[in-house]
């Protein structure tokens, strides 16, 4: 069968549906021009192709300008409520095409671009991918930011504006190396600088009562900061799908108020006169690289107490505009990614009892209204706490309030007759086993009307484990909120072959209506179909093999089995869990080197934290693995390895499209939800996983013939770990697993260092903490079972399409209205 290269997907899919372009290439193309001499500064004779690319992002930016003031005005207009979205991380990804895709000018600017000899695929590729966040909690808010300005939803998000994102890894003898990420070197044109808003943020000093009558502790007090920084607004329009609505990412910078201490300079002391710059500069200097941990550095307290009192102290000024203090839950939602700004509780309550001058109590019904949380994970070294002592140094205030909102909540429990002193100290904001810490999570908990997880299980869970206390007091405030993906990103601009096979099947408005794409489920077994689905695969495939070849110098077959796990190297993701199977099956292929193997590439990606040794070893063992392997003929390459250096979202939207197996599996409980398990299944690609997180909703919604679910669920992980984490028999039931340990102990991948993996594999005999030597045997089950429907290529299309069909429930706009409508109380737009 020969396809069209368009049906294989070459071209914008936002024009489908669009009527004719009226946006003339003309316009756009003196646009272009314009910019590059008023902007950039450049001669179109002498451009280079880096400032081509510059004018075409400033003339993109500017066709967002009008629909953005307009949205503004609206709001403003109709007194909308507006949802601030706080999250110390927006892992956003390259903007000029989405940002294109959105307001459907691709082929237009495509053309316009032609026209001056400049090929819009070269400009894409030069677009810096910011890293302004660690891995799937960064991506959701970036996701969640999309979808509300695609239905409409008035919404800010608030962040840092870091100098350097997530380093850069690089893989020099098989050890990741970090390396510093300056995406802002080369200007960033989607911003808008705006040194007008600049808004001081103090640290430390000392704090005096105002002496009111009759406040009884409760009153106003006068903070005399010791140290002042000024945070600085960078503004980003977020388009939203047919760029209907423009929403607004202001992320903030830190700045000196007084950039030179000129006595300390004309002392001659030129460091200590740059010192107090330095120091505050340093604030929104890097983004911590900790997934799934707490850094519990001075500095990541000092980066969360400035963003979120700058974004409050921003919001209450833009309320106050038009509206009394006191109408703030009716104009204002806030939404608090994870705990890290979770101080903002603290600091509201600041703000309208000593700024504002609001009553103790009026103040806190406000600030419960007002305030909601996300949990993102229930591991206990994430779990944020402050040492008081920091505390009391760094925001004095703050820690004055914290103790009177814990007195008054523990003497409500007391009067409800919640009186038993363990349970108090289970939801006290101190805790007080050991030196004594603010619970960050605990603030949040009371400090919010709603607390959700972002799976079911999750969610579950949560409410039997670090919140089950707090759930039995306040039943009602843990709901749940299934994650989602902007299928604008990861559908339309990253796979558009497979997109216009939706379209062609279910008609143009799956595009708006993603639930549509259910309609491909009656086809699932036509096999004209199967052969178009094939075939667009096949044109990803050949792409990723070629970045394969490029990046990791493996060869691949495009025609094997594209076996993938991307994400954050950690250990309960179980990174080791596949690379034992991968050891397992070379042996027996070794072993029967003449039998009929089905060809695979395992693809492994993803950045392990600086600090986590384990995780770095496990990168190192998937190199030396994949060495020997790639280099072994009995195989004829029918299985290759290969680790692809550097995962960003850029990356992640070239592999996704091209993937035929995804591998999601984490230790049952562990992963809170998981979103790349959303974006693979969505993209064609089958799971095997297991019963963990969002998995178990697309068993769900695929039904169980159409993926492939393995080992032990979370309360048996439970009940494991409570019977003791001693592999040693378990080992010596499976031969496979225990040849498999043997080989990889004894140094046959890592002849230069025998024993370099020999602490990874007695931490997996003896105190098996993710379960990987228990869950092997099944998973290694699993994965001949994958193979052998692999051989059913009918079969496997078939399930691919109904995974494909199934996952519109999946998108960020079903996530969005429902975190509308349960939530934030704002219309849940189109
Ligand atoms: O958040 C994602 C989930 O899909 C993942 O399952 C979950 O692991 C991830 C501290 C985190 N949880 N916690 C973090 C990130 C940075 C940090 O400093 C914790 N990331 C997740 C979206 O819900």
């Amino acid at each position: 069968h020969r396809f069209t290269a368009s049906q294989l997907g070459e071209g914008a899919v936002s024009q489908l549906a669009l009527p004719s372009q009226d946006e003339d290439v003309a316009a756009l193309r003196r646009l272009i021009v314009g910019k590059l001499a008023y902007s950039v500064g450049k001669d179109p004779i002498a451009a280079r192709e880096h400032d081509w690319f510059l004018a075409t992002c400033l003339a993109v930016r500017d066709r967002t300008i009008e629909r953005w003031m307009a949205s503004t005005r609206t709001t403003k207009a109709e007194k909308k409520k507006r949802v601030y979205y706080l999250s110390l991380e927006f892992l956003i990804g390259r903007m000029l095409m989405d940002s294109l895709n959105n307001l459907g000018l691709t082929e237009t600017m495509r053309a316009a671009l032609a026209e001056l000899g400049v090929d819009l695929e070269a400009l894409r590729s030069l677009e810096p991918d910011p890293a302004l966040g660690n891995g799937g909690l960064g991506r959701l808010a970036a996701c969640y930011m999309e979808s509300m300005a695609s239905l409409g939803i008035p919404a800010h998000g608030y962040g840092i504006r870091y100098e350097n994102g997530l380093f850069r890894q690089v893989i020099q003898d098989g050890w990741q190396q970090e390396f510093p990420d300056t995406w802002l070197t080369h200007r960033n044109p989607w911003e808008f600088e705006r040194p007008e808003i600049a808004i001081p943020i103090g640290f430390g000093g000392t704090v005096e009562a105002v002496h009111a009558d009759g406040t009884d502790g409760h009153g106003p007090a006068a903070w005399t900061p010791a140290e002042t920084v000024d945070a600085i607004a960078y503004d980003t329009p977020v388009v939203g799908w047919r760029g209907r609505h423009v929403n607004t990412l202001r992320l903030w910078s830190a700045r000196a108020p007084d950039p030179l201490r000129l006595d300390a300079f004309n002392r001659g002391d030129h460091v200590g006169a740059l010192e107090a710059r330095a120091r505050a500069e340093a604030i929104s200097q890097v983004l911590y690289p900790s997934d799934e941990s707490s850094a519990g550095e001075e500095l990541r307290l000092r980066q969360e107490y400035f963003f979120a009192s700058a974004s409050l102290q921003d919001l209450i000024r833009r309320h106050l505009d038009s509206e009394p203090i006191d109408t703030l839950p009716d104009q204002v939602a806030i939404q608090l990614n994870d705990t890290h700004p979770a101080i903002g509780v603290a600091e509201m309550m600041r703000l309208l009892v000593d700024v504002h001058h609001v009553g103790w109590e009026k103040a806190w019904d406000i600030t419960t209204r007002v305030f909601s949380y996300t949990n993102h994970t229930l591991l206990p070294e994430a779990l944020e706490s402050w040492p008081v002592p920091l505390m009391e140094r760094l925001l004095p205030r703050h820690m004055q309030i914290i103790y009177l909102i814990n007195a008054l909540h523990l003497d409500r429990l007391r009067k409800q007759g919640a009186g038993d002193e363990a349970t108090l100290a289970a939801v006290s904001l101190i805790d007080e086993h050991g030196p004594r810490r603010v619970r960050m999570g605990a603030l949040s908990f009371l400090g919010s009307h709603r607390v959700n997880g972002v799976s079911a299980l999750h969610t579950e869970l949560m409410k039997e484990t670090v919140f089950r206390d707090f759930h039995a007091h306040f039943p009602g405030r843990i709901v749940n909120k299934t994650n989602g993906i902007t299928f604008r990103r990861w559908l339309h601009e990253a796979n558009p072959g497979l997109t216009r096979l939706l379209v062609d099947v279910a008609g143009p408005q799956v595009l708006d209506d993603p639930e549509r794409m259910a309609r491909l489920a009656e086809h699932a077994h036509d096999t004209a179909l199967h052969g178009r689905l094939a075939a667009v695969r096949r044109a990803n495939k050949e792409r990723l093999a070629a970045i394969i070849d490029e990046r990791c110098g493996v060869r691949v077959d495009p025609d094997a089995m594209f076996d993938v796990q991307i994400k954050r190297i950690h250990e309960y993701k179980r990174q080791l869990l596949n690379i034992l199977e991968t050891v397992a099956l070379y042996g027996a292929m070794r072993a029967h080197p003449t039998a009929d193997w089905t060809p695979r590439v395992k693809i492994f990606a993803g950045k392990a934290a600086a600090s986590y040794h384990q995780a770095k070893l496990i990168i190192k063992l998937a190199g030396d693995v994949a060495r020997v392997v790639n280099a072994d003929a009995t195989l004829r390459g029918r299985l290759k390895v290969a680790f692809l250096p550097n995962y960003n979202v850029s990356l992640a939207e070239r592999i996704i499209p091209a993937s035929d197996l995804s591998e999601q599996i984490s230790t049952a409980g562990m992963e809170a939800s998981g979103t790349g398990n959303m974006k693979l299944a969505l993209n064609g690609a089958l799971t095997i996983g297991t019963l963990d997180g969002a998995n178990i909703e697309i068993l769900e919604h695929v039904g169980q013939d159409n993926i492939f679910i393995f080992g032990m669920t979370a309360a048996e992980v439970e009940a494991r770990r409570a019977a003791g984490l001693d592999m040693r028999e378990t080992i010596a039931a499976s031969p496979t697993l225990a040849q498999a340990l043997d080989e990889i102990g004894s140094g046959r991948f890592s002849p230069d260092e025998p024993e370099r993996y020999r602490g990874l594999i007695d931490a997996i005999t003896f105190h098996d903490h993710f379960l990987v030597s228990a869950d092997f045997d099944a998973y290694a089950a699993k994965q001949a079972e994958v193979a052998t429907r692999w051989r059913d290529p009918k079969g496997w299309w078939t399930s691919a399409m109904m995974n494909i069909s199934q996952m519109g429930w999946f998108s960020s706009d079903r996530a969005i209205r429902e975190y509308a409508e349960d939530i934030w109380n704002v219309p849940p737009g189109r």
